[in-house]
């Protein structure tokens, strides 16, 4: 019998001990609510997610205190429960804010999945209160389903039009941190007016797309009409997130929907090799606006 190798992947794979935080049912309870829209644990089976949620712990921060620096490396991933948290990254010298997390959402996964320093410096503006969750935990659990989804997922990814620009190693980087959300037959999945903080990619069925216009000629002002329909391989819910302005129309399912779901910072860290095409099918939303509606309005620019 030969002694076994030592291998630090393993490790961290096997470890038999689980990590576990005991908690209040208050606790539970606002963790609970803290989680359910988190993309990177809706591929989680219950077992799963029960484990993280068991191992999660909770940490108040003030407001100028540094959750993550830049450069570190990856202890903790972060679940938003309150709080405004500046997205900073320096480059070349110079700090810049690219981005907020505005009580709502996560960080801290990239320098986890990937064994990197991390990327970013995540700074409370407010008092916040965070749910951490440590990273042999995250790796076994996360980085294991990650390849599950990876497998699940890849010749789809491969087939979304939008994606196809996109390197491989890229595209697998998408899977990493996408959800998989389902909704039932006339579910809305995004609202006009809203503040929008997703992009979608329709996995199956189909999403349609309803506008409340003011311009409209013949119709009340304010009842709903069709301007689209989405299918399998089609994206909706980028027009908000490149405009940076409220969601411009309803998207509701049509049938079982599901849809691939992706943060907005993941959206732009990502998705820059394909806005070129997503700025460009814009314009159309507007020839299309102007032939509907008879109404000229530049999506694409904020002053108008
Ligand atoms: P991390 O473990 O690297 C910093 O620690 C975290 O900031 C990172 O995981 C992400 O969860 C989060 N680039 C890199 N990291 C980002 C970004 C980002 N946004 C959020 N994080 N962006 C590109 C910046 C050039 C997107 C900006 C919206
Ligand atoms: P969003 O983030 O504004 C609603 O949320 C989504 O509906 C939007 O992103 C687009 O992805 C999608 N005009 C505006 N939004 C549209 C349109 C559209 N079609 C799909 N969406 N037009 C349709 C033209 C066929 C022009 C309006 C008449």
């Amino acid at each position: 019998v030969c002694a076994e190798a030592f291998n630090p992947d393993e490790e961290e794979e096997d470890t038999e001990q689980r990590i576990v935080h005991p908690k209040t049912d208050e606790q539970r309870c606002r963790l609970q609510e803290a989680c359910k829209d988190i993309l990177l644990f809706k591929n989680l089976d219950q077992e799963q997610l029960s484990q993280v949620l068991d191992a999660m712990f909770e940490r108040k921060v003030k407001p100028h205190e540094h959750v993550i620096d830049q450069g570190d490396d990856g202890d903790n991933f972060y679940v938003i429960e309150q709080g405004l948290y500046d997205i900073v990254v320096a480059k070349d010298n110079q700090a810049r804010c690219v981005g907020r997390y505005d009580n709502h959402g996560s960080f801290g996964e990239l320098a986890l999945m990937y064994n990197t320093p991390r990327a970013a410096t995540i700074v409370a503006t407010t008092e916040g209160a965070l749910w951490g969750l440590d990273r042999v935990t995250f790796r076994r659990i996360i980085l294991k389903n990650n390849a599950k989804k990876r497998k699940t997922y890849e010749l789809f990814i491969e087939s979304v039009p939008l994606l196809k620009s996109l390197e491989a190693s890229e595209r697998m980087k998408i899977v990493d941190v996408i959800g998989e959300k389902v909704y039932q037959d006339g579910e809305r999945i995004i609202s006009q007016g809203d503040k929008a903080d997703c992009f979608y990619i329709v996995e199956s069925g189909e999403v349609k797309i309803m506008i409340k216009s003011k311009t409209m000629m013949s119709k009340e002002a304010n009842q709903e009409v069709e301007i689209a329909r989405c299918h399998r391989g089609q994206y909706f819910g980028e027009l908000a997130l490149v405009t940076n302005k409220p969601r411009a129309a309803s998207a509701y399912a049509v049938g079982e929907v599901k849809c691939l779901v992706m943060d907005v910072q993941a959206f732009e860290r990502l998705l820059g090799p394909c806005m070129d095409i997503m700025k460009r099918n814009i314009t159309h939303y507007e020839e299309q606006l102007v032939a509907m509606f008879g109404s000229s309005m530049d999506l694409l620019d904020p002053g108008n």
